[in-house]
């Protein structure tokens, strides 16, 4: 019977130093130290909810409508996160808890610029606009917000009209964010998400991407996006260059809540959220399709996966960077199973706060894609997002050599793209290929205790 309890025990504290070794799998990326986002499991009562958040020592909670039973959860400074989410994880309530993972707005490679569109050309977007040049949907920018005023942006913002006809320091929409006239600023919660210079190596680079994918066209000034005329919402995640999770999945909430079709997300970090992947997937059920950069560390995506950009889900794209010669950026991350498709990212010209400026970076290539997305949605308004990702990806222009970086082994080409009207049949995964696939999956299940299982019954057969 004693080598039972032993066993057992064994048994038990394997199971235990799992959580410990979870959570210190979560903690060694770089987090919000006194966060934690927690997801209760289906039909928790507010009771239950209330007493675990008493225990946790909150401060204050969040409660996301976008994911039910989601919250954010704040604990006093220099409190013990490692504790708490460990308690947290081992509560039976509790569907997942993990640490508010700060993402990074994906930084600018120091390669030679280039002060010319090509990328227009390249991807065919002149001769698309012979079908399209408008779209008429919203596209959240969720970055380091938009110079809202810039003379090549201004009249392609989103306006919340009650907000611009409303009353200084009043909600005036009721959706519990005052002067929110053109996005909001969710990195420094108030309701001017103006694109500033922060002093970071990272400026203007919401500016840019939305001139990117929607910087006014025909109108003898400056530069022209993909859209010449679209609605862009500044959702401002960012500053300094670094935002969280939480920020994100808050920015979409809104931007959905107030209409937004399409969202271009240009940053992230190695590792996996599930509270951002439930957010994004709930966003598909919206019908909501997401745009990411595939990241900036020449690195490979299905062996290193770069999140949002790797979340396996129909609702997403992920976006490498090419240069002038349909070349994948040195700069680039890819992935022969995980990256969907190229657009042009090095030397691209786009709208910055006071003028214009060529950048380089995946966060250059997304915004093509999202760009040619709302094209798309305007064209076919009836597709799903995984079928207009579907759309994009047969269509590409194709590399010689055969799939080497990306699943599409192609370009971006919205000539072809807006001009096929056949049904997309074809299922293009990607993504990760799988949601989590590292040690630090929040709540997986843990398989580690099988040997301990296996002894126990070969020593209880032994005795018999
Ligand atoms: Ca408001
Ligand atoms: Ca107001
Ligand atoms: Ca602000
Ligand atoms: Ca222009």
């Amino acid at each position: 019977m004693k080598i039972f309890l032993f066993l057992f025990c064994i048994l038990l504290s394997s199971l235990f130093s799992q959580s410990v070794k979870e959570v210190d799998a979560m903690l060694s990326f770089n987090h919000k130290a006194n966060d934690l986002l927690l997801r209760f499991k289906e039909g928790t009562s507010a009771e239950i909810k209330e007493m675990i958040f008493q225990k946790l020592g909150a401060i204050s909670v969040k409660e996301y409508e976008l994911v039910t039973d989601l919250y954010l959860v704040t604990l006093p400074a220099r409190s013990d996160l490692k504790s708490a989410l460990i308690w947290a994880m081992d509560n039976e309530e509790v569907m997942y808890s993990e640490p508010n993972y700060v993402r990074n707005l994906f930084k600018e490679p120091n390669d030679t610029l280039y002060q010319d569109i090509w990328g227009l050309k390249k991807i065919k977007a002149p001769a698309a606009w012979d079908v399209s040049t408008q779209s008429s949907f919203i596209v959240g920018v969720i970055d380091s917000g938009i110079t809202y005023n810039h003379e090549d942006l201004a009249a392609n913002m989103w306006i919340n009209t009650a907000e611009q006809n409303g009353t200084a320091d009043n909600d005036d929409d009721g959706n519990g964010y005052e002067d929110d006239i053109y996005g909001y600023d969710f990195a420094n919660g108030d309701g001017d998400p103006m694109d500033e210079p922060d002093g970071s190596e990272i400026q203007y680079h919401g500016t840019h991407v939305a001139g990117i994918i929607g910087a006014l066209g025909n109108n003898n000034l400056g530069v022209v996006g993909v859209c010449w005329n679209v609605k862009l919402m500044a959702l401002k995640s960012y500053q300094n260059g670094t935002g969280s999770v939480a920020h994100s999945i808050e920015a979409l909430q809104y931007g959905i809540k107030k209409g937004a079709k399409i969202f271009n997300m240009s940053y992230g970090q190695n590792v996996f959220s599930k509270s951002e992947s439930d957010a994004i997937e709930h966003a598909n059920r919206k019908g909501v399709l997401c745009i990411a950069a595939a990241g900036n560390d020449s690195a490979n995506n299905d062996v290193n996966p770069m999140y949002p950009a790797s979340y396996s889900l129909p609702n997403l794209i992920s976006v490498a960077a090419s240069n002038e010669n349909d070349q994948l950026a040195d700069f680039s991350n890819f992935g022969a199973n995980s990256v969907h498709l190229m657009a042009p990212g090095v030397g691209i010209f786009s709208t910055i706060g006071g003028g214009y400026e060529a950048k380089n970076g995946t966060s250059m290539a997304a915004p093509y894609v999202t760009g040619c997305s709302a094209l798309l949605f305007h064209r076919f308004p009836e597709l799903t997002p995984e079928q207009i990702r579907g759309k994009i990806l047969r269509n590409v222009t194709k590399l010689p050599g055969g799939r080497q970086n990306t699943i599409s082994n192609g370009q971006i080409n919205i000539q072809q793209a807006i001009n096929d009207v056949q049904e997309v049949k074809k299922n293009y995964g990607g993504g990760g290929g799988s949601g989590c696939t590292s040690s630090h999956c929040p709540n997986s299940t843990s398989w580690d205790f099988i040997p301990y299982l296996f002894l126990l019954l070969l020593f209880a057969w032994k005795r018999k």
